[in-house]
């Protein structure tokens, strides 16, 4: 069998159509045509199994946690510390007291580089790499305003992989951190980050990896990667929106200092001093999202139920299928060829602008995103002011793909 037959097969074991099942929110009109939902990158959409979660949440065990004081606190409390553990398992952190709840990435990483800002000073240096999402620069950025430290950034091939002679060029032994990107959200690249994190741990670096689109494609294990920091969004795990999650080694957390002060994060509080609960509620200040908590719970549960591997060899086949029809559109070409991947392919269209394109597909029933990605480093690198981006899931079908690729014909016959 081909690559392409073997991942069709694996497509067919996952039982696409089931699944699709499982996403109502798949099964509409949008423009008086059948949704293609291709943006996943941006956020994804939510199986019935988080939806009915953070329902039965809200109707039968609704109360703030943590406070012992009666049933439903306790059974709000239970769920909340469960959906952690779940979590920790997902992530195979070693304990449940290196998982704290975040707003998602973006704070996450805000957390983190706030954390630092005691730890550098001039002469010291932050290496990112020019592929990251703003969430990962400008958090750095100010970072290095505040202490005087240099932000230093790891150069990009053409097709989008890491430049790795520029990596070994900039790390040093004045790197304090690495903070980089799993999966590039704009060219789809999967970066060799386990090596990365060696190579900057052995140059005394502490290491941050960002997430966020690899979480949706491949289960992470922050103890195998080795890393010192590993941050995601629910919403693009098909959890809900409003919650994320911070990775931390223990040491290191208890060794960072809080990021907001109030209730849940201290210990003991007088008008002269106040001492810091332990972790991971140190991080973890006021009311937490909790209903949120249960439905990311809920979607890693759900993950957890189909056969990962059919998923990865499915969502592969996508990106192969959507790459043989990229010269079915005249004037066609993909901004991100790494030789590793996940199924996002950002791409323009000779004469026509990136926004036309989303407007145009959107009439047609498809979702896409366009525009710069929340990369305007990356874009200028290209030379592009945006592009248009279709970011899969596993519950997306070869046909969409098709779709996809026929409604752009169409634009391109139209509009050009
Ligand atoms: N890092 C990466 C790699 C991302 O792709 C995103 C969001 C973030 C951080 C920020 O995540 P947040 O949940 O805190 O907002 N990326 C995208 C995207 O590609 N399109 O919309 C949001």
């Amino acid at each position: 069998m081909t690559d392409l037959s073997m991942a069709k097969a694996a497509q067919a074991t996952l039982d696409v159509a089931a699944i699709r099942r499982d996403f109502p929110i798949l099964d509409q009109k949008v423009n008086g045509k059948s949704l293609v939902y291709l943006d996943n990158g941006a956020s994804a959409q939510k199986p019935q199994a988080v939806l009915e979660a953070m329902d039965r949440y809200y109707r039968e065990m609704h109360s703030n946690v943590h406070r012992g004081a009666h049933t439903l606190g306790d059974r709000a409390t239970t769920a909340f510390e469960g959906a952690r553990e779940t979590v920790r398992e997902f992530l195979n952190a070693a304990s449940t007291r290196e998982i704290v709840w975040t707003r998602g990435t973006t704070e996450a990483i805000n957390m983190v580089a706030n954390g630092l800002t005691g730890r550098l000073g001039a002469g010291d240096e932050i290496l990112i790499s020019h592929m990251e999402h703003h969430a990962n620069i400008v958090p750095w950025q100010m970072l290095a305003e505040r202490t005087g430290a240099t932000l230093k950034v790891i150069a990009v091939t053409p097709q989008g992989e890491l430049d790795l002679e520029s990596f070994g060029q900039q790390l040093s032994e004045r790197t304090r951190i690495l903070a980089l990107t799993h999966v590039s959200n704009v060219l789809g690249t999967v970066n060799p980050v386990a090596e990365l994190v060696a190579k900057a741990k052995a140059a005394g670096a502490l290491t941050l990896l960002d997430g966020a689109q690899a979480v949706p494609h491949y289960r992470p294990d922050v103890q195998a990667l080795g890393c010192d920091f590993y941050v995601f969004s629910s919403h693009k795990i098909f959890g809900p929106t409003g919650i994320g999650v911070l990775y931390g080694r223990e040491q290191l957390l208890e060794d960072l200092p809080p990021y907001q002060f109030g209730g849940e994060m201290i210990e003991r509080v007088t008008f002269e001093k106040t001492t810091w609960n332990t972790l991971p509620y140190k991080f973890e200040a006021g009311t937490p999202p909790i209903a949120e908590a249960v439905g990311l719970g809920a979607a890693i549960d759900y993950l957890n139920g189909l056969d990962r591997q059919a998923i990865e060899a499915a969502e592969q086949a996508l990106l192969e299928k959507a790459n043989t029809l990229v010269d079915s559109v005249p004037g066609m070409s993909v901004i991100g060829t790494a030789a590793h991947k996940v199924p996002v392919m950002s791409f323009k269209v000779d004469g026509l602008h990136p926004s036309d394109i989303g407007t145009l597909l959107d009439q047609q029933g498809i979702a896409i995103r366009t525009g710069h990605h929340c990369a305007m480093p990356l874009m200028d690198f290209y030379g592009v002011p945006g592009t248009a981006r279709a970011s899969f899931a596993f519950y997306n079908t070869l046909e969409e793909v098709e779709q996809l690729f026929s409604a752009l014909q169409k634009v391109q016959r139209l509009f050009v």
